[in-house]
């Protein structure tokens, strides 16, 4: 069946996504499902019962990714679509969510169809994708590409200290196939721009050309506690203005380096005491880059900026990497093919790097990789407030369906 006459079920895809959605649903109307969380077992739960609703084969990996695969005629490397279904704290309902359930609703377009491919078809659910939780992002794709071992992996502690592996064994979903069991004859992911540049040029898809460069850092700084009422100014060792000082001498390098991020997410001020200068701040660095070199270059000038307010200030500063993943190029063969797809469909589409990262930052290593946008309404993610349209979702998941299917059978 030629590949531009499917479609597929808009409300059913529409209904899973509101039945997901449910799942750590928050009162702004967002959803809260940090990884290996209570919440994301629940939503966990849900997406293998949906799974093998469909018939498929379900799979669990040493990391807890959730596999469902569609039988081909033949044997050998799989399509495998997916995203994830963790989020950041205060998440919305669209981010990882609609890939995972895109691809659902590809597969239960095949099956209803009654269409056999002729490699085997595949949707993924990764571990801690968002990396709010455990550190780095992408960390489930990253253990199935083989850029991190299970048993590192499981060693990652969260900020209270809880173990990814000891988690990850609570929710159940310690499974035992070896990540990257299943080999991957290609990649592909939906998901929402979560930026404003679709909506800004009044819509249409995306075809993803590659994803920017990132850097994690977290900074440890050490001062001296003392009384803030008594100590005068000259004595004080205060890692609090240390932090503030780090944090605005970034952002001023967002100013002079082109491309550049940079962002502050967490800080952690000890003892956190209205009247006392702090002892300690945990902080961190976000910054990215599409360019390996400039994003290089601004974490060497945020460390040679950090050596001397030490030697100035008396402060302490230690560096952790949290991630650290560089510029991702996709693969131009399968980027035409959603092109190509998109616009068989009468859908407007337009090529742009991504500027967040994604679980196909990581299949990029393994597999031809590429993924298709919609737009993101406001340019809103990570916030309850997250939107993209029906409309966008369809044209997005029609693409996805088009795009996997000629890859499948070509
Ligand atoms: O941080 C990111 O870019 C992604 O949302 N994990
Ligand atoms: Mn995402
Ligand atoms: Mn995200």
């Amino acid at each position: 069946m030629m590949s531009s006459n499917l479609r597929i079920d808009g409300p059913r895809l529409l209904s899973r996504l509101a039945a997901l959605s449910a799942i750590g649903a928050t009162p702004e109307g967002g959803c809260r499902r940090l990884a290996l969380s209570d919440e994301d077992r629940q939503g966990r739960d849900w997406l293998v019962a949906e799974l093998e609703a469909l018939g498929l084969s379900v799979r669990i990996d040493a990391i807890g990714n959730i596999i469902g695969i569609l039988k081909g005629r033949e044997d050998g490397p799989a399509v495998i679509m997916g995203s994830h279904i963790d989020t950041v704290g205060t998440g919305g309902r669209f981010d990882g969510a609609l890939g995972v359930v895109a691809g659902v609703e590809v597969l239960a377009t095949l099956r209803d169809a009654g269409l056999t491919p002729r490699r085997d078809m595949a949707v993924i659910a990764f571990t801690n994708e968002e990396g709010a939780r455990f550190h780095p992002d992408m960390l489930g794709s990253y253990v199935w590409a083989g850029g991190m071992s299970v048993a590192d992996a499981h060693a990652e502690l969260d900020a209270d200290g809880a173990v990814l592996g000891t988690e990850l064994k609570r929710i159940g979903y310690e499974g035992l196939e070896e990540p990257g069991f299943l080999p991957a004859h290609a990649y592909l992911e939906m998901h929402i721009e979560q930026g404003p540049v679709l909506e800004s040029e009044g819509g249409g898809l995306g075809a993803v050309t590659g994803i920017q460069a990132i850097c994690w850092l977290e900074l440890t700084l050490t001062g001296k506690p003392s009384h803030a009422g008594t100590t005068p100014m000259a004595y004080r060792k205060d890692p609090g203005l240390a932090a503030a000082r780090i944090n605005l001498f970034a952002n001023e390098l967002t100013r002079t380096t082109q491309d550049q991020l940079a962002n502050c997410g967490v800080i952690r001020v000890q003892p956190s005491n209205v009247n006392v200068v702090p002892e300690t701040v945990i902080m961190t660095l976000d910054l990215r880059n599409p360019s390996d070199d400039l994003l290089a270059e601004t974490e060497a000038a945020v460390r040679n900026f950090c050596a001397e307010l030490s030697a100035r200030d008396g402060i302490t500063i230690s560096f952790r990497d949290l991630a650290r993943f560089p510029a991702t190029p996709f693969t131009e063969e399968l980027i035409a093919t959603i092109e190509t797809s998109a616009t068989e469909l009468g859908q407007p589409i337009r090529r742009m790097i991504s500027g967040a990262g994604h679980d196909a930052q990581m299949m990029s290593r393994i597999c031809p990789t590429a993924m298709v946008f919609i737009p993101s309404i406001g340019g809103l993610s990570h916030n309850p407030a997250e939107f993209s349209t029906n409309q966008d979702i369809a044209a997005g998941a029609n693409v996805l369906l088009n795009a996997a299917w000629r890859v499948a059978n070509a």
